[in-house]
């Protein structure tokens, strides 16, 4: 129906064979929903000097590849993944978003869960996938070694008696909704990363030697694939208006963008006069220089629909995805099928998955699929083909504007019919049953995100940072001494609901805050005030206008907007010892971190 190009360097991507298509729409009928599987991998660690956008670097691959190969199951089967470290240095991987229901020590956090896999060394992630489904990802958990290859997507399809809202979107045609079901089980890849010239060690040993927060990349790649553009300042100046004003208004300094299209932050970095941060290091910036390497590209052929999973795989920024000329449906978020959206414009969070079917358009034409960042550090934008020809040896020229609707690279949208663009506090759960508890929580814990220095990040109401040497002591899981400033140790006991309740102080930055081992409903939010009561029973009492709690977003990762506030609610169904934390690479490195202890008593005498 719809492949990726073959024999690229890069990305190795499998196309979906029409027989694979056929045997999709019989094991539907065929197949029992009990027949749960374990589904075996092994995921082989190695090093290498590779150029995915142009430029030589040491980088991390998977089983020789970047980014790492699709692990996939059938809802409820297990997954026995066998972790080979022929790096030189120590590894853990951690499942995002997967719950680790009553296995902790899966999890792959190190000094929470379990030791690093050393250099030589191997280890064995065994668990189930029971009672979750969707779009998931693996990465490193050790440093910020995610960033320089170490991540990979999973796929778990839904089982068969799920729910699903197909018929929302195709209004009920029946050819239509079975279309959308047999794409449901082999949906397209769409991996956003952000890439740099440096190492992330590297770039750490800049961020904490020189003082500087490296809020600068050398671009995105798309599924591992993509170029370096060199837009005149003129362009990135007027892309990048709004985040102009931004700054302006945080500090009241006006700032201007770099040969890369990186804001000049040295009014908050301490550190002037440095071009392209994350890149060179001081008195060595060069300026952007183009590249011509392939870009992503999927032809079309034939169907009505396409079907993407969008994972948000970056260390470091969010971004705004659109394709030019088409709509794009949401279909799930974070594992969870959402009442649908039709929209012209996606906010992908980091961390974040989203499901996203998409009608063709039967237009012969190449039309660009853009992830522009929408941080306000950077003006910056990768592209990947749609393409309605027929394969060729040459990839189709850049930037045609071939649709009236499209997003520059500001991540500005220009849409004749101002379509919403979508709304994550109205993305409700599709299926009735994930309603939040309603009562009282039993406790409700309070965080504060503050930059507290150059490079320090820190979530603690009293400022503590969690220091990046916790990686390598005895695991909270089953340490004896968990009295660390970082600890959050307030007696949740197994079926407690507990409330986080996170206000961000930051004036610029959007930290996007991560749950290990659950989700949680989002039930207040706010992009420009502090919460403001000690729990979500006294705001209702006051009647606040943030509470949701009917069908809230339900997330494993959500943004918190500068100046803001969110409110995540959750069920303590999970014994264990669980980290919440930024999950911008830099951040978690320089402290923004903590452990929450959930009914750790209760499953220490069942760790192997
Ligand atoms: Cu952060």
């Amino acid at each position: 129906v719809i492949s990726p190009a073959l024999g690229d360097s890069g990305a190795h991507i499998t196309p979906v064979p029409m027989i694979k298509y056929i045997t999709t729409l019989l094991s539907l009928l065929a197949v029992p929903a009990c027949a749960a599987v374990v589904r075996e991998y092994s995921l082989n660690l190695t090093a290498s000097y590779l150029a995915p956008n142009g430029f030589y670097r040491e980088m991390f691959l998977v089983n020789g590849q970047h980014p790492g190969p699709l692990i996939e199951a059938d809802e409820g089967d297990t997954i026995s993944a066998t972790v080979y470290n022929n790096l030189q240095v120590p590894m853990t991987i951690h499942f995002h978003g997967i719950h680790q229901l009553g296995t902790p020590w899966m999890d792959g956090a190190p000094g929470v869960s379990q030791r690093s896999i050393f250099p030589g060394e191997s280890f064995v992630y065994n668990f189930t996938t029971a009672g979750q489904y969707g779009s998931y990802w693996y990465h490193a958990h050790v440093r910020s070694y995610y960033q320089d290859g170490i991540r990979g997507p999973v796929y778990i399809r839904p089982a068969n008696d799920r729910p699903r809202p197909y018929d929302l979107v195709t209004e009920g045609n029946a050819t239509a909704t079975s279309i959308l079901r047999a794409l449901e089980s082999n949906p397209m890849p769409l991996y956003i990363m952000d890439w740099n010239k440096l190492t992330s060690d590297a770039i750490y040993y800049k961020e904490v030697t020189y003082g500087i927060d490296p809020a600068c990349i050398f671009g995105y790649l798309i599924n591992g694939k993509g170029r370096v553009t060199c837009p005149t300042n003129e362009a990135i100046t007027a892309a990048g208006a709004s985040r102009l004003e931004i700054f302006q208004n945080a500090t009241g300094i006006r700032s201007s963008f770099d040969s890369l299209g990186c804001l000049d932050l040295s009014a908050v970095n301490g550190y002037p006069g440095i071009d392209n941060v994350a890149l060179e290091a001081p008195g060595f910036s060069t300026p952007c220089q183009a590249t011509n390497t392939d870009r992503e590209i999927f032809y079309v052929s034939g169907s009505d629909w396409m079907m993407f999973n969008v994972i948000n795989m970056a260390g470091g920024f969010a971004s705004y995805l659109s394709i030019d000329g088409h709509d794009m449906w949401v279909l799930q978020v974070d594992g969870t099928f959402i009442q649908p959206q039709k929209v012209k414009q996606l906010y992908v969070g980091l961390g974040s998955r989203y499901i996203i079917a998409v009608p063709t358009v039967k237009n012969n034409g190449d039309f660009a699929i853009r992830f522009a960042c929408s941080e306000v550090a950077q003006v910056t934008e990768q592209i990947a083909w749609l393409s309605y020809n027929a394969p060729a040896a040459s990839q189709p020229v850049d930037y045609p504007v071939t649709s009236d609707v499209y997003q520059d690279m500001g991540g500005n949208l220009y849409d004749p019919d101002n379509t919403p663009t979508f709304n994550e506090t109205a993305a409700a759960p599709y299926e009735e049953s994930v309603e939040p508890p309603q009562g009282p929580a039993q406790h409700t814990i309070h965080f504060t995100l503050n930059r507290t220095a150059v490079v320090s990040f820190s979530l603690m109401d009293g400022g503590a940072l969690m220091p990046i040497e916790m990686e390598y002591m005895t695991p909270l899981l089953w340490a004896d001494d968990v009295s660390h400033p970082t600890t959050v140790d307030v007696g949740i006991k197994t079926g407690d609901v507990v409330d986080l309740i996170i206000d961000n102080i930051d004036r610029v930055i959007l930290h996007p805050m991560h749950l290990h081992g659950h989700s949680f409903w989002v039930v207040s939010e706010s992009n420009f005030e502090s919460f403001g009561y000690s729990t979500v029973e006294e705001a209702i009492a006051n009647g606040s206008s943030t509470i949701n709690l009917n069908n809230p977003p339900y997330r494993d990762g959500y943004g918190v907007a500068p100046r803001g506030h969110v409110v995540f609610r959750y069920i303590a169904d999970n014994a264990g010892a669980w980290m919440f934390h930024c999950h911008i690479n830099m951040h978690l490195m320089t402290g923004m971190s903590a452990v929450i202890l959930e009914d750790r008593e209760a499953v220490r005498p069942r760790i192997p």
